[in-house]
């Protein structure tokens, strides 16, 4: 009987499983889907800071991140004119790494096999019984039906897995809120900027970020409901970048996937039932401004795998303390998210909150206090437990 059951092999599942295989915890991961789903899913882009160290303490930086490059400076364009702002060094010199996500789940899912570690793809049907006595986990695969008992049960099964709709619906209070604004997201063969880049004006927002040394991931901001970004012609999403990111001379390329992001937020309190702990999406939703939903889902699997060790140890206060842990920690972050979209979006073409934004972005270039304060959330530093500037 392993002592922890992992659902779901994303970042959160990945890393958790890597630290509990590190402190000698037997667990089994459970990943609907097959190998090279997993493998090439792209998403996120940046590791920040904070996520960085937990690879570092954990002696495993030198395999997942190895020839990740340090994030540098942030260039934001207001109305076409360049700002850039040196986050690492008003960090403190704590720097963020460019790594691609579906590069960084390649790598946590090779150190976990290389280590003997037992990951069960192609998985269906997973239910979880029992959660408040001994839990088990019945699921089917190509060989037939199966049933795991266990100690514990991590939920990291993201957003529209099993694992939260597994907990009483009295036994949660869920938020939810709808930022108003839509992300029209492309990925594309176009050579990445020199900065990760921000166009902020009247016209909306767009972004232009690496995703590897041929790729970019582009994005432009635009009204849900009043229209599908994706039915734009190619000419015209190019054009819409230009024009937003102030750049007459992008180089187009060929778009090889086209997504919209409805920027919502969602955060399901406690992420704990019983003898289950949910990590990652399965229990928070965070928009993509900051860049802090796959940091968020490491940082969780980082509290949890120390809590769970702990308790198989038997000492369970960390167990007992890992939602509010982790629900500080979520709740700096939508604020900070949610901060930063109003500073770079169009909120409705409102006048009021335009000079409100405009505010907002001038006091970075003008006040170091606030800069730090920013560059702080970008870390990821700022609301790690017991936190002191240096
Ligand atoms: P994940 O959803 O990544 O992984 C869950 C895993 O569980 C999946 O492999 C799934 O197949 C599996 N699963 C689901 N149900 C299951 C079941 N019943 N049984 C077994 N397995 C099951 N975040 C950032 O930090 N920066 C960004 O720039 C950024 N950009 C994004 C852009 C887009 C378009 C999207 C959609 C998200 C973006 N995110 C970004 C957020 C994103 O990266 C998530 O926060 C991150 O993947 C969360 O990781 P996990 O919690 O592990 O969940």
């Amino acid at each position: 009987m392993p002592d922890v059951v992992v659902v779901g092999a994303g970042p959160a599942g990945l890393t958790l499983a890597n630290l509990l295989q590190r402190n000698a915890v037997d667990c089994v991961v459970l990943e609907a889907r097959d190998r090279s789903h997993v493998e090439e899913r792209q998403r996120a882009g940046v590791l920040d800071h904070y996520g960085g160290q937990i690879f570092e303490r954990a002696g495993l930086a030198g395999e997942v991140l190895a020839g990740a490059p340090v994030e540098t400076f942030l260039e934001l364009r207001y109305e076409g004119e360049p700002h850039l702002l040196d986050a690492p060094a008003l960090a403190g010199g704590r720097a963020g790494r460019i790594v691609p996500q579906q590069l960084l789940v390649r790598r946590l899912l090779g150190t976990f096999l290389a280590g003997g570690g037992d990951l069960r793809f192609g998985v269906r049907d997973v239910a979880l019984h029992d959660l408040t006595s001994t839990p088990s986990l019945t699921y089917t695969d190509a060989s037939g039906s199966h049933r795991i008992e266990c100690a514990y049960v991590a939920g990291c099964d993201g957003f529209h897995g099993v694992s939260r709709r597994s907990i009483p619906a009295d036994e949660l209070t869920t938020y939810t809120f709808d930022h108003g604004i839509g992300w029209y997201t492309v990925l594309a063969d176009a050579p990445p900027p020199r900065y990760p880049l921000m166009g902020i004006g009247a016209k909306g927002f767009a972004a232009h970020f690496a995703r590897g040394p041929k790729a970019s991931r582009f994005y432009l901001q635009y009204r849900p409901g009043a229209e599908d970004p994706r039915a734009w012609p190619d000419d015209v999403t190019w054009a819409e970048l230009r024009d937003r990111l102030g750049d007459p001379g992008l180089p187009g390329g060929v778009i090889t996937e086209r997504e919209i992001v409805e920027m919502r937020s969602f955060v399901a309190e406690p992420m704990a039932y019983g003898r289950l702990f949910l990590a990652g999406d399965a229990a928070h939703i965070i928009t993509p401004m900051g860049a802090k939903g796959m940091n968020l889902a490491i940082a969780d699997a980082d509290v949890l795998a120390g809590a769970l060790t702990s308790a198989l140890r038997g000492d369970d206060a960390a167990l007992r303390a890992y939602s509010d842990v982790c629900l500080r920690r979520t709740w700096d972050y939508q604020e900070f998210s949610r901060w930063f979209t109003e500073m770079v979006h169009d909120m409705d073409g409102d006048p009021f909150r335009r000079r409100l934004a405009k505010a907002r972005f001038d006091r970075l270039f003008t006040n170091k206090a606030a800069a730090v304060a920013f560059a702080d959330m970008m870390a990821g530093v700022s609301a790690a437990p017991g936190y002191r500037r240096h």
